[in-house]
């Protein structure tokens, strides 16, 4: 009989140790993997996850998809992926205890609607017990679904979100979480009373600052001086007039200034965000123009109270 680990959802086996699912004794819950994960934060193995493979597979079904994405990682890129779902969706915005309390879910919504063309339900949820958080197995209720696919890029939350179900459903088993990108490897079935929730894999997604942002997200105001360069990781903004402009994101990534041109010429209108995937964007009230190192930058209208 086929035993799967329940921290990653990969098979156990107990021939090979550079595979997934090594265990030395199959009478384990969890792969080695996971148990040195779990115990010591441990990850050495580098994961590749089939995005195409996934789609597929659950396009083919006729089940209901959740695609999770914390605030800060919602751009072109990840919205395109959750267009890729072909059968019923929701957008999930995770870790929603991480945005501004200013930020009211209703004009959030209205602002995805408006900026990312979104039709489908969206939902804010947390792990966090001073968050209302929509319920998914309402909508699942209200849809007459009976299996859903909980998906999205990865470190989204979506393990954390089927262990508070599972929690809130006095269910025992507890999917591994971490920090670390590729947490989850398969799919994993879990059943809440009439309802079959199925864990995935995360979509690679290219951002090594992932999960630094921690706490409730704090706006950094940045006086930048004209003929200015504003380096953040690994892109440029050159601003020929000075500008104030505030920076939403982790402060723990790396900012300096320096004096260099750079090559491609972006006209910033009033009240604009220029996002910095996975990272989290710029707001800017004044209209500007700059120059960037990057030829294919994302700039939006920005989500602030006003502005929806
Ligand atoms: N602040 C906050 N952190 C969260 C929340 N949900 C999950 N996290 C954290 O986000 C990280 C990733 O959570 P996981 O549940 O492992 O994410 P995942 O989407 O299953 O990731 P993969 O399996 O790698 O695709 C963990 O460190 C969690 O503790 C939330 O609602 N709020
Ligand atoms: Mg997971």
């Amino acid at each position: 009989m086929i035993k799967k680990c329940i921290g990653c959802g990969s098979v156990l086996q107990t021939e090979d140790e550079s595979l997934r699912g090594y265990t030395p004794d199959l009478k384990k819950a969890y792969c080695k993997r996971c148990f040195r994960l779990k115990n010591y934060g441990e990850k050495k193995m580098d994961e590749k996850i089939d995005e195409k493979k996934l789609l597929n597979k659950v396009n083919k079904t006729r089940s209901i998809a959740f695609f999770l994405i914390d605030f800060l990682n919602i751009n072109r890129e990840t919205i395109a992926l959750f267009n890729k779902i072909k059968i019923s969706k929701v957008l999930v915005i995770s870790k929603s205890d991480l945005l501004r309390k200013e930020m009211k879910p209703e004009k959030i919504k209205l602002w995805l609607q408006k900026t990312y063309h979104v039709k489908d339900k969206i939902l804010l949820i947390s792990n966090k017990p001073n968050f209302k958080s929509n319920n998914p197995l309402k909508v699942l209720m209200e849809e007459g679904k009976k299996e859903a696919y909980i998906m999205g890029i990865t470190n989204a939350g979506k393990s954390t979100l089927l262990n508070k179900l599972m929690r809130e459903n006095n269910l025992k088993k507890e999917i591994l979480t971490s920090d670390k990108p590729n947490t989850t490897l398969d799919f994993i079935k879990i059943r809440i009373g009439e309802y079959t929730l199925i864990d995935t894999p995360g979509f690679p997604y290219e951002n090594d600052d992932l999960a630094l942002l921690k706490k409730e997200m704090k706006p950094t105001s940045l006086v930048i001086k004209p003929t200015t360069t504003l380096v953040i990781n690994d892109t440029r903004f050159y601003f020929e007039q000075g500008n104030k402009i505030v920076f939403y994101g982790s402060t723990k990534i790396n900012r300096e200034y320096n004096k260099e041109k750079e090559k491609y010429r972006y006209t910033i209108p009033k009240n604009h965000d220029i996002v910095l995937p996975g990272i989290g964007f710029l707001n800017i009230k004044e209209p500007c123009q700059i120059l960037a190192n990057k030829e294919d930058l994302e700039i939006r209208i920005d989500s602030s109270e006003d502005e929806v």
